[in-house]
């Protein structure tokens, strides 16, 4: 029996509302997979593309990277397919390919490294692991001299069909690609991905493969049972339709082949919290957590510093928003001239801030220290 353990989409050195990732990234690559590795003991690990998050990967995540395959050949022996995907840069990912090939580890960056497939062989089964990294149409029409590939389904349509006849029944081939296949579901942060539009590609056209392992949709799913999509191993959005993520795990013995997924553990969850500013920070006080929270606020009256109120309980607190109050603003004209600085003075915003947020009124005193102060500090 062969073991394919599948994951795409790691998107190495991104930040999400501005806190780096690499942390819980080197917490999926370094804890949570190579333990599973230590237990599933795979043969191939198959990486779908958006390895990094930008084509100029940070120092930490190439060095994270780096750390991680160079653990893959040394302490475990495992070979490493990975295609690059829409957001890696080809050249930058594939430095020193045709070297690290001899040591197992495969990076695919062009076209036509789908001639080269990578054999994975035991006494009955035979792997054949063809790859196709994320490419420009331009790149295609280029090397088929075909004007008329308009989309990614007519690139794909001839780039498959020029293959097909070396694939062979006997074997069990596997295709590694980045696309977005047409019909499968995709979270918020994938908003860059043209539903519908020139980029869909349909699962038909991918029915001599036994299983085609994609990348590029950060949900995982299957498009249909032999092609899916393994996700991206953390969440990066809080838009995100579901927060739970895993790597898939297909076993290969002969012709057939058994597909499992195994649900993964992140080091911070991702949580979306609503409510009035009283009742969230109750919440927080009885339950402080480490988890990446958004709290979206549905009080209708500001809230003094309520980012920094809260982060004692959340120090992951990373969004906060509150519609309701731009609601209120936007039928309040009074409120919203004060908000845009109209027809207001220092001394007006400072009593309305007594009023509003201290909850004082007509404090002489605390006016007076106020124009003391605030004369000082104009005259200065
Ligand atoms: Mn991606």
């Amino acid at each position: 029996m062969i073991k394919i353990l599948h994951t795409s989409d790691w998107h190495l050195g991104k930040s999400v509302c501005g806190k780096s990732m690499i942390y819980d990234q080197k917490y999926f690559l370094e804890k949570f997979l190579v333990d599973i590795i230590k237990k599933e003991k795979p043969n191939v690990m198959v990486v779908a593309g958006d390895v990094f998050d930008k084509k100029f990967a940070p120092v930490d995540a190439i060095e994270l990277f780096n750390r991680f395959i160079t653990r893959m050949y040394k302490e475990f022996k495992i070979n490493v397919v990975i295609v690059s995907g829409n957001h890696d840069s080809p050249e930058r990912l594939s430095v020193a390919s045709e070297i690290l090939r001899d040591s197992g580890v495969f990076i695919s960056s062009c076209i036509s490294d789908l001639y080269r497939p990578i054999d994975v062989k035991d006494d009955v089964s035979n792997i054949k692991i063809y790859v196709l990294p994320y490419f420009d149409l331009l790149d295609a029409k280029v090397m088929f001299k075909e004007a008329n590939i308009k989309t990614y389904n007519d690139a794909y349509k001839v780039i498959i069909n020029s293959i097909s006849d070396k694939l062979k029944a006997s074997d069990f081939n596997v295709l590694v690609t980045h696309c977005f296949v047409a019909g499968s579901e995709f979270s918020d942060d994938e908003e860059t991905i043209c539903i519908g539009g020139s980029e869909e590609v349909r699962s038909s056209l991918f029915s001599s493969f036994d299983y085609v392992a994609l990348g590029h949709l950060h949900t995982p799913q299957k498009v249909e049972d032999n092609i899916r999509y393994s996700g991206s191993p953390l969440s990066y959005s809080f838009n995100d339709k579901t927060f739970n993520k895993s790597i898939t795990i297909i076993e290969v013995d002969k012709n057939t082949s058994k597909i499992k997924s195994i649900p993964i553990t992140p080091l911070h969850n991702f949580k979306v919290i609503k409510g009035l500013f009283c009742d969230v920070i109750d919440k927080a006080k009885r339950n402080p957590l480490d988890d990446y929270i958004y709290i979206i606020l549905e009080d209708k009256v500001p809230i003094y510093m309520p980012m920094e109120q809260l982060r004692v309980y959340y120090p992951n607190l990373i969004m906060l928003s509150n519609d309701s109050i731009l609601d209120v603003c936007e039928q309040n004209k009074v409120i919203k001239d004060f908000i845009l600085g109209k027809e207001s003075n220092d001394r007006a915003i400072f009593e309305d801030f007594l009023s509003n947020i201290c909850g004082i009124k007509n404090c002489k005193e605390d006016l007076k220290v106020f124009e003391e102060l605030n004369g000082l500090i104009k005259e200065e």
